[in-house]
């Protein structure tokens, strides 16, 4: 963004209040908004006594060398014991920690005892093939129970692991294991997406050929295809099954390093976010007793993003887990073997607070109401959104078809660098809007500044940034102090700067708009891509919406809008069915956000967890040549794309 700060164009007048049930039995209240403010450190004090501790802490918070944070200083903690075993010592080992649904229809049902002993075997294997407490621990697994249990091994043991998302080439697990110096891997032969067994053992094999760190492939068999055996393969069943199931946790230090976990960015070589111990499991168990408003004994959770993304991470493991929760985890996709899956996972388990993304909200509305309508989802308590800026109108469509008009949406914002959710209502507390991710939490100090770091007025807009640390922050980016320090810390003074446009409204919430290398420069106006796509997605025929800037002779950048229509959205293909929603994005934003160029899509490059990648319409739209398409889920959207252009020139 240059010059001017960021618009504020859209007007959003809806409201909802909290269920009054919810509010009168909420977790958390308004008050914690008054005590954190009062005593910010205090109060995450408090929170930190959520979790057992093995030593207390000595100082909250160590900021004398910003911004290398140290938070709980000189307590001791285990984390694996903090998730698993204090649960059955308190007398639940006979509670459902997973409900796992493999996507072929096999089940799992997963105790805090099973897990218990599970995670303590898988400690002893990886002590018995040489890992030490602070060695780097690769795990490229589809989502089978393995995964968690691995997570949960490394954090017994004190080694650090790195999640590597499933889909990932053989190239991209190369890097990161170069990069964390990892010891050895732990795989699976395959897994299940879209009804077919994938490769997982093949792409290590690739990937570990003349690696100078990996010792040992340690690998699960899941789908039993036939793989490739090496020297220093070994067999989960082979190893882990004949191990002890007792296992002492031992006690480490608040600041520990927990795992490392690849963000792609949009340029240079990936960033190994680092997460430490006491401070990231403070926060995740809070947020998520307190955003989910979490009742151990009686919801069923179902958090349905991957676990190699951080959502995975910090809410199907390690929140859920600190809190004795009960969860769904599932292996596959939301269209095998029909497009009403999850509905039917809902309907069976009874979910009572349902987490997922905006992009798979948008796609259910591209595919109709109707199929999760022939579920009951009357379980549904609570329904939260991650990943992107949740458009009004996907809000207000999940809201109804999935939640049945009476479950609270919590928009929660956050990143993998803060390790937790940062900006989101809370669900007895806040009326929400639909699109805003509403207020910092209590506890963490969040604003949108403009270009000279000063604090934007009510309904101003410009850069989201924290202002105080906060305990899950990152700690550095591996290996690299000096990029953390540039990436995050260098475009204000004392300020983490997050990399998002935001704006405040006339009352003071927060509404997320995207990334700001995404802002398009318009006749000198900057213009969030969020707003303009919210507005094409308000017209009744639109499902899912791109914008990107592309350079125009006339206004600097010109807006060209990249459309997937509703799936009852009848004859698209001609020019008024373009002219229409050009119209119409001007009706609600005005004149100045008229795309200049709409293109009707069957498909959008997105990541693997679901953000459109921007960055490739771009190429698109200027003609180019593609740029970088290893992180996209699936390289064959571009050539669907490529085919519609000439027509929607
Ligand atoms: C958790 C996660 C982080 C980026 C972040 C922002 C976008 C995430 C959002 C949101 C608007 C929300 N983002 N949640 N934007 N509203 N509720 O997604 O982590 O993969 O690191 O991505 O995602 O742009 O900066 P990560």
């Amino acid at each position: 963004m240059s010059h001017e700060t960021l618009s504020n164009l859209l007007h959003e007048a809806r409201r909802f209040a909290p269920p009054p049930e919810l509010a009168a039995e909420a977790n958390v209240t308004g008050d914690a908004y008054d005590d954190a403010a009062d005593d910010r450190l205090g109060y995450w004090a408090r929170q930190a006594e959520r979790l057992t501790w093995a030593k207390r802490w000595d100082t909250v918070l160590d900021w004398s060398n910003p911004p290398f944070a140290k938070w709980f200083v000189g307590g001791e903690l285990n984390v694996a014991y903090n998730c698993v075993d204090r649960h059955v010592e308190a007398g639940n080992g006979g509670k459902v920690a997973y409900h796992w649904e493999g996507e072929p229809g096999d089940t799992r049902t997963i105790t805090y005892a099973d897990l218990q002993r599970e995670v303590a075997k898988a400690a002893n294997a990886l002590l018995e093939l040489g890992v030490q407490k602070g060695d780097r621990v690769a795990i490229y697994m589809p989502m089978i129970p393995e995964l968690p249990v691995t997570m949960l091994a490394c954090a017994r043991i004190g080694a650090t692991h790195s999640v590597v998302f499933g889909g990932f080439s053989a190239d991209a697990l190369r890097t990161r294991i170069d990069d964390a110096q990892a010891k050895i891997v732990v795989t699976s032969d395959g897994g299940y997406r879209r009804g077919k067994p994938y490769a997982l053992k093949a792409v290590v094999d690739e990937a570990v050929a003349n690696s100078a760190t990996i010792t040992n492939v340690l690998v699960v068999r899941r789908t039993s295809q036939a793989v490739e055996w090496n020297g220093t393969d070994v067999w989960w069943h082979e190893l882990v099954d004949r191990q002890s199931d007792e296992h002492d946790a031992p006690a480490h230090d608040a600041e520990h390093p927990l795992y490392i976990l690849y963000t792609s960015g949009t340029t240079g070589k990936p960033k190994g976010i680092l997460h430490t111990t006491g401070g990231y499991l403070t926060q995740v168990a809070w947020t998520h007793h307190a955003v989910f408003d979490l009742k151990p004994e009686t919801d069923v959770y179902w958090c349905s993003a991957d676990i190699g993304w951080v959502t995975g991470h910090s809410y199907i493991v390690y929140g859920p887990l600190a809190n004795g929760a009960t969860s769904v985890m599932y292996e596959g996709t939301p269209d095998t073997p029909h497009r009403g899956r999850w509905w039917e996972l809902i309907e069976k388990y009874k979910v009572t607070i349902f987490y997922t993304a905006p992009t798979a909200i948008r796609t259910f509305m591209k595919w109709g109401e109707d199929i999760p309508a022939q579920h009951d989802l009357s379980s549904l308590r609570v329904l939260g959104s991650v990943g992107e800026p949740i458009n009004p109108e996907a809000y207000v469509w999940y809201r109804e078809h999935i939640g049945g008009d009476r479950c609270p949406v919590v928009d929660t914002w956050w990143q993998t660098e803060t390790g937790a959710i940062m900006i989101s209502p809370l669900p007895g507390v806040t009326s929400g809007k639909p699109g805003a991710a509403m207020r910092p939490l209590p506890g963490i100090a969040a604003d949108v500044v403009d270009d000279q770091a000063q604090s934007v007025p009510d309904g101003g807009g410009g850069f989201l940034v924290l202002k105080e640390p906060w305990p899950s922050m990152l700690r550095t980016i591996w290996g690299d102090d000096d990029r953390f320090i540039e990436t995050y810390w260098s475009r204000f003074e004392n300020l983490y700067f997050a990399g998002d446009g935001a704006k405040k409204d006339d009352d003071g919430d927060l509404w997320l708009l995207g990334r700001v290398d995404d802002v398009m420069l318009v006749s000198g106006h900057n213009i969030s891509t969020t707003e303009v796509e919210s507005a094409l997605v308000s017209h009744p025929k639109v499902a899912e919406a791109a914008v990107v800037g592309a350079t125009d002779p006339v206004t600097g950048q010109a807006i060209v809008a990249f459309v997937i229509p509703r799936g009852s959205a009848g004859n698209v293909d001609g020019d008024d069915f373009v002219k229409e929603l050009r119209d119409h994005v001007a009706k609600v934003l005005g004149a100045i956000t008229k795309p200049r160029q709409i293109m009707v899509v069957p498909e959008l490059p997105k990541t693997r967890s679901g953000k459109i990648m921007r960055r490739l319409l771009r190429d698109v739209a200027e003609n180019r040549s593609l740029g970088d398409v290893t992180t996209l889920t699936d390289s064959s959207v571009m050539d669907l794309i490529a085919e519609k252009l000439p027509a929607a020139k």
